[in-house]
């Protein structure tokens, strides 16, 4: 058993999409261990995407984070990390298999709807990030 960070984004709380992204996740065979809703601070935000802090767009990636609410969930499953990655889709929603969650409804690469840990390393910084033991059932 595996489990993973996800996130519905900013952009995708607003476009009514967080029982969407649940659906699908659920439909994989995959679990929901943990889930609340939270507002992340720019400094919140910069702490989660530190492993990008020399990239061009963490600025602004960061500034996107911040601007609503996210809904943060450990996803657990078999292969849950790539199992997420699939369902997910590529970060490019041009680039993306149709039938996944950034081909359906995200808008641009930006803008893309849904996180998901891209490795066990990613997981076990990023779960940690969001919910303590007692909140991981
Ligand atoms: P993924 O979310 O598919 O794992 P990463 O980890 O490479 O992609 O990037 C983290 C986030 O940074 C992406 N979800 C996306 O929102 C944003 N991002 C990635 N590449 C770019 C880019 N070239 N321009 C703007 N934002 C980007």
């Amino acid at each position: 058993m595996e489990k993973t960070l996800s996130i519905v984004k900013p952009d995708g709380v607003k476009k009514n999409l967080i029982g969407e992204v649940i659906k699908r996740f659920e439909q994989q065979g995959l679990r929901i261990a943990a889930l609340k809703m939270l507002k992340m601070s720019k400094d919140d935000a910069k702490g989660f995407y530190i492993i990008h802090k020399e990239r061009p767009f963490y600025e602004s990636l960061t500034g996107f984070m911040t601007e609503g609410p996210i809904v943060v969930m450990v996803v657990e499953g078999e292969n849950a990390i790539s199992k997420v990655r699939e369902t997910m889709g590529a970060t490019n929603p041009k680039d993306t298999a149709p039938g996944t969650i950034r081909a359906d409804f995200a808008s641009d690469i930006e803008h893309n709807i849904v996180h998901g840990s891209d490795s066990k390393e990613s997981a076990s910084y990023e779960i940690p990030y969001f919910f303590s033991s007692i909140e991981i059932h």
